[in-house]
């Protein structure tokens, strides 16, 4: 047998709100890292997932949704998205398998763009649970009359159908190479990071239409002083205690009394699921308590965002 090649490097998993960017990248990871909702826009930051094979190591980032940038927040985003395309080695452009045999608006914008990077790009058909397997080919065609895609790899990332294939491809499509990260890393995101963005996963997943995306959160507090070490400890046992405390950021009074709802039995509800979410993530027992703030028009002001986190 000729010796193995092993091979490393960066993929970015670009696309429309919703398409189900995030929950490729958990199912890849098999860890929830990106927060994944039923609305478009949750993922606000990169979040670099790592999937550590021994035959090679690919290293993913998630975006934000690129669409047309109305005001700052947006703006932000959708600089975040082309940043992450143009610092590694393959792409990953979803879309969401449909009936209609369209490229649509929003996705021109994208493949725009993707033309002026010039990088390698998969096109990768997600959700392809949801439509009878004769819609796809029209669909592809279409697509790669669009783009001069280096492979189309059509999936469910919900039922895991085809996303260990696309593994696969990817790692073919990087350079030869180290890994990159340690082999148990799973995230270069901070722990402090990923815990506001489970509080936000709560806010949007129980509030529903009356909060909007300019909700923010900001963790003020993390006192890991009676964290126990954990090695050692058996898998799914909790070790020690975490005191976590948040800011939920509004932007009008009326946002802040539907996130405490009623004698604050919404704020508890949020506070309970992103705990339990929380405790899994980090291995130890969380204490976590959640204050809700108004800062008027925070997503129109570059001060508001820098406040916030969003530089
Ligand atoms: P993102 O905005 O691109 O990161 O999208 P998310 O990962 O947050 O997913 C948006 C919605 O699509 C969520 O409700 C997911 O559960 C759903 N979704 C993601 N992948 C699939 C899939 O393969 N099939 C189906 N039916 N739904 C999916
Ligand atoms: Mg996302
Ligand atoms: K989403």
């Amino acid at each position: 047998m000729p010796p193995s090649t092993h091979r490393s490097g960066f993929a970015a998993l670009i696309g429309r709100p919703n398409v189900g960017k995030s929950t490729l990248l958990n199912q890849l990871t098999g860890e929830k890292l990106a927060i994944v909702s039923p609305k478009p826009q949750t993922t606000r930051n990169r979040i670099l997932g790592v999937v550590t094979r021994p035959e090679g190591q690919v290293a993913f980032l998630d975006t934000p949704g690129i669409h047309q940038a109305k005001g700052q927040l947006n703006r932000y985003m959708v600089d975040v998205a082309l940043q992450a395309a143009d610092e590694v080695d393959l792409v990953l452009f979803v879309i969401e398998a449909s009936d209609k045999v369209e490229v649509g608006p929003g996705n021109r914008v994208i493949l725009e763009q993707l033309q002026k990077l010039g990088k390698p790009t998969f096109l990768v058909i997600n959700k392809i649970d949801t439509v009878p397997k004769l819609v796809l080919l029209p669909l592809i065609d279409l697509y790669q009359r669009e783009f001069p895609f280096a492979e189309v790899i059509p999936i469910s990332a919900k039922e895991d159908d085809g996303v260990e294939e696309l593994f696969r491809t990817v790692l073919s499509h990087m350079p030869e190479g180290d890994a990159l990260f340690p082999e148990d890393v799973l995230t270069d995101q901070a722990e402090r990071t990923l815990v506001a963005e489970y509080v936000r996963e709560q806010v949007l997943r129980h509030c529903h239409q009356e909060i909007p995306y300019s909700t923010a959160v900001v963790v003020d507090f993390f006192d890991e002083s009676e964290r126990e070490p954990l090695p050692g400890t058996p898998p799914g046992k909790l070790a020690g205690l975490i005191r976590i405390s948040g800011s939920i950021y509004v932007e009008r009074d009326s946002q802040k009394a539907i996130i405490i709802g009623k004698q604050g039995q919404m704020l508890k509800t949020i506070g309970t699921d992103a705990r339990k979410a929380i405790q899994r993530l980090l291995g130890a027992h969380v204490y976590l308590s959640l204050r809700v703030r108004v800062e008027p028009r925070w997503s129109e002001r570059p001060e508001g965002l820098k406040k916030l986190g969003y530089e």
